[in-house]
């Protein structure tokens, strides 16, 4: 199976990021991260994204806060998907990221998640490599089952807590 490249901007989006791994390990998928800054060391964050497919990615995820430039300098550099997640903070609490994750020019696409969104990332991830892969489409059908079974179950419970 391919490898997912996830890339932070700081470590300080390390909670962020423990969502997206914790939820590629639930489904067996392998992964690599890094820190890497488009603003504090752009060149590595290039070579990363220049290099992704010849070294095994299939999908990218790139967070970062502020003036997030991070998921689109890695797409400027690769034609693997690549996913955007705005991180919460700043001045702004992110409203800053998701507009600068999500604005992308024409022809440079970033699949932006919601703020903070490092589950959603890696299911998106998940899916973009289970087109071609039937035993993760498996595993993410029985995800969507189980989800839905634990909100029937609340649907049961609601009326005795009220
Ligand atoms: C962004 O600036 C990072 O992605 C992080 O979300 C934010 C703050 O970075 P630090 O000052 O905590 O390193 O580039």
């Amino acid at each position: 199976m391919k490898k997912v490249g996830i890339v932070m901007g700081s470590d300080s989006d390390l909670p962020v990021i423990q969502k997206t791994t914790d939820t590629l390990k639930s489904l067996e998928i392998p992964f690599e991260v890094h820190v890497y800054s488009a603003h504090r060391t752009p060149e590595q964050a290039k070579d990363f994204a220049s290099n992704a497919r010849e070294n095994g990615f299939g999908v990218l995820i790139a967070a970062a806060g502020m003036a997030a430039h991070l998921a689109g300098a890695i797409a400027a550099n690769t034609t693997l998907p690549v996913i955007g997640i705005p991180c919460k903070g700043g001045a702004m609490d992110g409203l800053d990221a998701l507009l600068s994750t999500v604005q992308m020019p024409s022809g440079i696409p970033v699949a932006t998640v919601a703020l903070n969104g490092g589950a959603n990332a890696a299911l998106l991830a998940a899916q973009i490599l289970a087109v071609d892969d039937k035993s993760l489409a498996e595993k993410l059908d029985a995800k969507r089952a189980a989800d839905a079974a634990k909100v029937l179950e609340k649907d049961k419970d609601i009326l005795s807590r009220l």
